[in-house]
């Protein structure tokens, strides 16, 4: 329908099995997102685009590792391996994606201080990307959202839908998570509290 949009989360080859920040079956959800955007009317994807040097790689912070946290001036911020540098091939959709659709590529991470899971605000909370905006002025209310990773990328962006006054559905089985420290169970309880409705045709 016209009111609707398809947001595809991150689906890049470093988020993929072989890919700097692989997520185990990342690019098993690549037909099934594939067929979703030949069924949607508008489609809008992300993708995650860091400078060389960005404050959220652990190789930014001497001494400190992956997957550990560091206290940022805007909060708690979990440092990753080097990903999706601007231009890299890493940073590229996954080859098998049918991207040519999309009306919008969102990218995000861009500033150097600021990391960004949403595709709606960056991880100071305040920022805007211009989604949001975007949305409302074509008149698109309610998104389903798929992609990478369920509980980062996917999670933060279904939690500020809802916020933002959209209706939101999230398609489990077209999103792989990368859990971390129990991150899949929180962040799935989380989108149910907030609003965000969670379909698995597959476990349905
Ligand atoms: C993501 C960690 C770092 C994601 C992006 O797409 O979920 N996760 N950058
Ligand atoms: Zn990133």
């Amino acid at each position: 329908m016209a009111d609707e949009a398809l947001v595809v989360i991150d689906l890049q080859n470093d988020f993929c099995p072989g890919g700097a920040l692989a997520i185990a079956g990342g690019d098993e959800i690549v037909p099934l997102v594939n067929d979703l955007i030949r069924r949607t009317d508008h489609v809008v994807l992300t993708q995650d685009w860091h400078p060389a040097g960005h404050s959220s790689f652990a190789s930014s912070h001497p001494g400190a590792h992956p997957f550990t946290m560091i206290e940022m001036p805007y909060g708690q911020q979990t440092l990753w391996p080097d990903h999706c540098i601007q231009g890299s091939l890493g940073s590229d959709f996954h080859s098998g994606l049918a991207w040519t659709k999309a009306e919008l590529v969102i990218r995000k991470g861009f500033r150097p201080d600021i990391d960004s899971y949403s595709a709606f605000f960056e991880n100071d909370r305040t920022t805007q990307t211009g989604l949001a905006g975007y949305l409302r002025e074509r008149g698109i209310d309610t998104l389903t959202l798929v992609g990478l990773a369920t509980d980062f990328c996917v999670a933060f962006s279904a939690l500020d839908a809802v916020s933002q006054g959209f209706k939101t559905i999230v398609r489990l089985d077209a999103c792989r998570g990368i859990d971390l420290n129990g991150s899949l169970h929180a962040m799935l309880q989380r989108m149910r509290d907030a609003g965000v409705t969670l379909e698995d045709p597959l476990s349905d």
